[in-house]
């Protein structure tokens, strides 16, 4: 999937949303990336406490989101970074992550960031992560995007007149 075509979000009222960022721990350079990303992303936002999470791998994402989703948050960011190796195990985690997190997402109607790379090789990861020398912030995209999305949920919670 190319990154070309991403909009230029512009995020306003949101500093006063409570947000949880997710973050599974395998591929550490990469997840530190994006790690880093979210949490400038969110400072850019005026979101200076968030919560930061950490699970094992980015299978075990979909079901803390879910636990956050339903205990007040305005949005929640997953971050993981699965990358292809010899086996069918790739598929599943990746499939199992996804269709989780969509699943969250669309059942508690809070928005989940996907900042879940799913990479054929650490190199695409790496371009991806927000590192100096990267092409991509992924961390720092899924936070705007999920942010963008709670601020714009908040302005129709209410029935048009
Ligand atoms: C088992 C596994 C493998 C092979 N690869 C990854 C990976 O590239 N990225 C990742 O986040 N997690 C991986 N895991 C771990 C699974 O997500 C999960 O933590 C375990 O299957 C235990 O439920």
């Amino acid at each position: 999937m190319s990154g070309k075509g991403a909009p230029e979000l512009s995020v306003r009222n949101c500093a006063d949303l409570r947000v949880a960022v997710i973050a599974a721990q395998w591929h550490e350079k990469v997840m530190d990336g994006l790690v880093d990303g979210a949490l400038r992303a969110l400072h850019e936002l005026g979101i200076d406490e968030p919560t930061l999470l950490r699970v094992p791998g980015s299978f075990e994402l979909p079901v803390v989101a879910k636990v956050l989703a339903g205990r007040g948050y305005d949005a929640v960011v997953a971050l993981g970074v699965v990358i292809r190796g010899g086996t069918p195990h790739f598929d599943y985690v990746c499939q199992g992550v996804t269709n989780g997190l969509t699943q969250v997402s669309i059942d508690t109607g809070v928005p989940v960031g996907f900042g879940v790379l799913t990479c054929d090789t650490e190199e695409q990861a790496l371009d991806r992560a927000g590192l100096e020398g990267s092409n991509e912030d992924k961390g720092h995209e899924a936070v705007t995007a999920a942010v963008a999305t709670a601020a714009t949920l908040r302005t129709v919670s209410e029935p048009w007149r």
